[in-house]
């Protein structure tokens, strides 16, 4: 069967003039999303996909009017299956450019050419700075700053997000039904949860008081924060859910199809569940294990970042040995979550609220409470050691301190 990219952004119309290495369009598959660049310099003579169109692979993507071919034929760039790997490297004559597709935009929109600016990004990446600076002494031109900036604004709180959604596009009543395809990223949902349907889960929730660990994180925040690097509370559930891996490694582990096999898997790459504007990812911390907090906080900024910016690469998204799903950030006590084959457990957190509970003495206080929900597969794990794995990782978190003394 031919595979399938969805055209996300079109950065070309008919009768443009590009030159070689100018993005074309960006498309996407179920596993990545990828800039699509011009192989020639000349005219855009026909575009054959309409923005969210499915385009196949191998089948003529643009007709492009070359110099040398202006009286005879034009060339054709196709549409490529969309690499494996990272996408936002071009290659001009021997060299990466590196830029995020906004950057490629404003360039394109400004006639800029990526190879004549000199990027001051790590890597020689090309910023937003860059390109306006470049403009700027061309013409003396200050851009007002574009809407689709390319410095991202804070994530908002999930007190932001209990907040009404703004619709961004009116709601026409047409009354009638509408169909679509299931395209991108969604088919992959599609697969991986036909997929964990044939898991029997075993499910298993409990509280979590968390008064500690907030208190904790209130302090350190400012120094993360100081060192380039936001501090949430998922840094410290991986590395308790870590530590607790340690000691029951069946539940970081992958079972064959027919059963026959258990692998234990010596990394912890534990993936976490990202609601982005594609829908949900699932990109994960690779080795956990070696991790300090402070790196786990530092990656998981990273993935975050290229959550919002669509630029995600398959090295992020694959290779995940264990999952934990913070569905809390937007709302929510309770979860059911469902195990990403190969993988065998899975955890989901709700949202962190000041609830009255007893100390030893039988006084009140105010506490933070957090639910957890994990499901185990059930043909290799049984309740008892996912409670007692549940128990470990709990002890972690509502005591801090017990994790330094397992913290290599
Ligand atoms: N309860 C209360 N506050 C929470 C919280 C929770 N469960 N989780 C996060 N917060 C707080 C953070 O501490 C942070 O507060 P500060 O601004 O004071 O630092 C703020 O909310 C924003 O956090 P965040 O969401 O940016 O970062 P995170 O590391 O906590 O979570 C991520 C990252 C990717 C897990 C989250 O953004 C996300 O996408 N969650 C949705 C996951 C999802 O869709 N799950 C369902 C999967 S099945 O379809």
């Amino acid at each position: 069967m031919c595979e399938l990219n969805d055209c996300t952004t079109r950065y070309v119309k008919e009768g443009d003039t590009v030159s070689q290495f100018d993005s074309i369009c960006e498309v996407q598959s179920d596993k990545a999303s990828v800039t699509i660049t011009s192989r020639y310099d000349g005219v855009i003579k026909k575009l054959y996909y309409n923005l969210d169109d499915i385009a196949y692979v191998g089948k003529p993507l643009v007709d492009i009017e070359t110099e040398a071919l202006k009286d005879s034929e034009e060339d054709v760039v196709e549409t490529p299956a969309v690499p494996h790997d990272e996408h936002t490297h071009q290659e001009i004559k021997g060299q990466k450019t590196l830029a995020t597709p906004a950057v490629r935009r404003l360039a394109m929109e400004n006639n800029i050419k990526l190879s004549e600016v000199v990027g001051s990004g790590k890597d020689g990446r090309i910023l937003k700075e860059d390109i306006l600076n470049y403009l700027e002494k061309q013409t003396g031109a200050i851009l007002p700053p574009s809407p689709k900036a390319e410095i991202m604004p804070p994530p908002p709180t999930p007190k932001d997000r209990t907040t009404p959604i703004p619709i961004s596009k009116p709601l026409v009543f047409t009354g009638k039904d509408r169909t679509e395809p299931i395209k991108g990223f969604h088919k992959t949902m599609v697969k991986t949860m036909s997929a964990a349907l044939k898991i029997p889960h075993f499910g298993y929730c409990d509280e979590v008081d968390l008064t500690e660990l907030v208190k904790l994180r209130e302090e350190l925040k400012p120094i993360a924060f100081a060192r380039g690097v936001k501090l949430s509370f998922m840094p410290f559930f991986l590395k308790a859910a870590s530590l607790g891996l340690l000691q029951f490694p069946i539940l970081n582990a992958s079972v064959d199809e027919s059963c026959q096999n258990i692998t234990y898997k010596a990394s912890h790459n534990i993936g976490i569940a990202m609601d982005t504007e594609q829908g949900l990812l699932v990109p994960n911390v690779k080795n956990v294990q070696i991790c300090s907090v402070f790196e786990i906080a530092s990656e998981l900024n990273r993935l975050q970042k290229l959550g919002s910016l669509g630029q995600l690469g398959t090295t992020d998204l694959t290779g995940g040995t264990f999952t934990l799903s913070n569905i809390g950030s937007i709302g929510g006590t309770y979860a059911k979550p469902i195990i990403l084959p190969p993988e065998v457990a899975i955890g989901a957190v709700g949202s962190i609220k000041a609830l009255p509970r007893f100390n030893e003495k039988g006084e009140v206080y105010k506490a933070r409470i957090m639910n957890v929900s994990w499901s185990a597969d059930h043909r290799i794990i049984d309740g008892a050691t996912m409670s007692r794995f549940s128990n470990l990782w709990k002890s972690y978190l509502e005591n801090p301190a017990f994790m330094l003394l397992d913290l290599k």
